[in-house]
């Protein structure tokens, strides 16, 4: 697993390393490092705030050597730090004989329904019996494609109309749920423009549908941002948290980007656990985020 988070983040690596290594041999001071540091940093769209905070605190680390590795280590154990406020917590426990409900939100594009895709072929390996609902009514090849994945996964999905009301059918696929015993539901949202206030109400809308049928409901909110949009996708995420009780992030193609720093910066202005990060199109390309796996691949 870690040789193939390594492969799949190769663009953010090899940046930053290209930079380092540079460094290695450059015999600089302590503060010159430090500013190469940054500008790598920035670079890889960890962001000019998260650096800063980054930097201070490597800076305090390391105060009496201009040792590049010394100053490099303690790079590597900030970021670890960091990313591990922001790591997975337990989720919500949920009442038995019910089913528990996950929403998934973010913008068109940024890999929800793939997102979905995955989780469901994770929890079905494990034994759980999933149940999809299409309720990005928005776009007819929206529930399409989650038919699709639904039948090369051999899992129900729940339908609507198109440009239906997308609750009526999360409120169809709980009960449907309920009736086949399934004891995990994955909600698809539309996505349109994140600007919407109409699409913030239509979320809140389906939240409190959830909520009335399923005790608890939604159990889990994911919001879902695409990686390789860098510094955008905290942009995103900024109007994404007006909708109430999101409860971490899916960061999605993180493979193919050199802007893997956007992880480091998500988990510092967020606050949220980073619980799953995307590592292509197929099914199985989704792993937990674990802070020193993801800074070791990025700097072994
Ligand atoms: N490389 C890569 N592509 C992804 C990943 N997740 C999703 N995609 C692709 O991004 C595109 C949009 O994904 P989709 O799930 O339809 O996004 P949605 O509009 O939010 O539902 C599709 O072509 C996906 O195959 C990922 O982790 N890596
Ligand atoms: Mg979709």
């Amino acid at each position: 697993m870690f040789s193939t988070l390594r492969e799949k983040l190769s663009k953010t690596r090899s940046a930053l390393k290209q930079r380092l290594d540079a460094l290695v041999q450059s015999g600089k001071p302590r503060e010159e490092i430090l500013d190469d540091l940054a500008e790598a940093l920035i670079l890889a769209d960890v962001g000019v705030a998260a650096t800063e905070k980054i930097i201070d605190s490597v800076r305090a680390r390391t105060l009496k050597t201009d040792s590049f590795s010394e100053i490099r280590e303690a790079l590597k154990a900030d970021l670890v730090e960091r990313l591990a406020k922001a790591a997975s917590s337990a989720p919500p426990a949920v009442p038995p004989g019910q089913p528990e409900v996950w929403m998934i939100v973010g913008v068109n594009g940024g890999g929800k329904t793939t997102t979905i895709a995955k989780l469901a072929r994770r929890f079905r390996d494990r034994g759980r019996k999933v149940g999809l609902a299409a309720a990005d009514t928005f776009r007819a090849a929206a529930q399409e494609q989650l038919v699709l994945w639904g039948r090369r996964l051999g899992l129900d999905v729940v339908t609507g109309r198109y440009g239906g009301d997308p609750a009526s059918v999360a409120f169809d696929a709980v009960r449907h749920a309920v009736g086949k015993g399934q004891d995990l539901v994955l909600v698809d949202t539309a996505g349109r423009v994140h600007t919407n206030a109409n699409l913030m109400q239509e979320l809140e809308k389906i939240k409190r549908i959830l909520g009335r049928e399923a005790s608890g409901a939604p159990h889990e909110i994911l919001l879902v941002l695409d990686a390789a949009i860098g510094q955008n996708a905290l942009v995103q995420a900024r109007e994404f948290l007006k909708v109430s009780g999101i409860t971490g992030i899916a960061l999605t193609k993180l493979d193919g980007t050199a802007k893997g720093g956007i992880v480091v910066a998500i988990a510092d202005e967020l606050g949220l656990p980073i619980r799953f990060i995307g590592t292509g199109e197929g099914e199985d390309d989704l792993l937990d985020f674990s802070p020193a796996a993801f800074v070791d691949a990025l700097f072994e």
